[in-house]
């Protein structure tokens, strides 16, 4: 299924005016689970894409998981260990499992991720590109008066550097940070070089989506924190990461990282060393922005997150009540599971196709 977006949203991979949905329900009993598959809809971000994620959920993992007892949502990841990658399908499935299971267990999803969690998140707004800068400063100030307690700029060659400057200028004092999605190599080292002048928080994901050896050459030579987003899948690549000093701070997307239980894992790992973490965004609608708003609240999510409110992005989201923002704050919701409650009736409206998997694994 398709949403239309509130705007177009531009990265260094191009501009996106609607999202790909594809939605999970686990069931058991009367109890249903939600989960949200992150990945985009063509393979730009990362190899997996919706209509791929389609077929892998169809195909392989759901019958893996289907009339399986499941004692706890940790097994779900090592049911689907054996088969390689496909992190984003994985969340997907494992998510829904996770919300089932909260609600089974009538606790709050961030409780059964965190013993202590907060009760509200800092929230952060990710910026698409703009043409110009008086466009960019004004969705800054938009941000601002907002109450967004960070804004991410997103950079591409041609629209960097010079860029940055010019909203720095504008806003001396606001946390700040850059996300290159990966468009440059290890020779625009003068250029992060120059970024070191702007104060920025962060700059993410600054070189290729599958390097962790290059961000650490150019992590040595920068003061500005590097961030990895693209690169990191697993807690190895986090732990690689780490050991080669190849950034200070990493994004935990659940989707790229295989699902909630991972995602757990890579948390705890930078919370032993003392490496900042964050919860990234793929432009979920409430159901993997509920998810998102959940695990940002353990104690290891120390930076504001991607996790904007729905009107942000949608006109109308598919759960009641809106993911809603409150200067710069979330409140993580009190009530079983995600917390929200999943619109049948928009899921209705908005499905294209659908398939059920039963007992023994048939599908239809
Ligand atoms: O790199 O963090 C990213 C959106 C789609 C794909 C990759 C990224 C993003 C964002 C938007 O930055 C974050 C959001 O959902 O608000
Ligand atoms: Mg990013």
């Amino acid at each position: 299924m398709t949403m239309e977006m509130q705007t177009p949203f531009t990265t260094s991979f191009g501009t996106q005016t609607h999202r790909d949905l594809l939605i999970v329900e686990a069931r058991s009993g009367d109890r249903v689970g939600y989960g949200e598959c992150v990945a985009g809809g063509q393979p730009f971000y990362s190899e997996e894409f919706t209509t791929g994620c389609n077929l892998m959920l169809q195909e392989v993992l759901l019958p893996l998981l289907v009339g399986r007892e499941i004692g706890h949502p940790d097994e779900v990841s090592e049911i689907l260990r054996p088969i390689r990658r496909n992190n984003m399908a994985k969340a997907a499935a494992e998510g829904a499992v996770w919300d089932l299971w909260a609600r089974h267990q009538d606790v709050p999803l961030a409780s059964a991720l965190d013993d202590a969690p907060r009760e509200r998140v800092e929230v952060g707004l990710s910026i698409g590109v703009k043409e110009t800068d008086a466009e960019l400063i004004e969705a800054v100030g938009t941000a601002v008066d907002a109450g967004y307690r960070r804004v991410k700029l997103k950079i591409t060659p041609g629209r960097d550097l010079d860029m940055l400057r010019a909203v720095r200028r504008e806003f001396p004092d606001v946390p700040m940070m850059a996300d290159a999605n990966s468009a440059y190599t290890l020779d625009d080292l003068k250029l992060f070089q120059a970024m070191d002048d702007l104060d920025l928080m962060m700059i993410e994901q600054p070189l290729a989506h599958d390097d962790i050896v290059d961000h650490r050459h150019l992590q040595a030579q920068i003061s500005t924190p590097v961030c990895l987003d693209e690169s990191v899948h697993s807690i190895d690549d986090a732990r690689h990461a780490i050991e080669l000093e190849s950034c200070q701070i990493i994004n935990i997307k659940i989707g790229r990282v295989g699902g909630l239980t991972d995602a757990k894992r890579v948390e705890a790992l930078c919370r032993e060393h003392g490496v900042d973490v964050w919860c990234g965004g793929m432009l979920e609608t409430g159901v993997g922005r509920a998810h998102n708003v959940a695990i940002a609240a353990s104690a290891g999510f120390t930076l504001p997150g991607d996790t904007a409110p729905s009107a942000r992005y949608w006109a109308e989201d598919v759960i009641e009540p809106e993911v809603t923002m409150d200067r710069g704050y979330i409140t993580v919701p009190s009530g079983p599971g995600l917390g929200y409650t999943v619109r049948g009736d928009r899921l209705d409206a908005l499905t294209t196709s659908s398939f059920t998997i039963d007992q023994d694994g048939r599908s239809a």
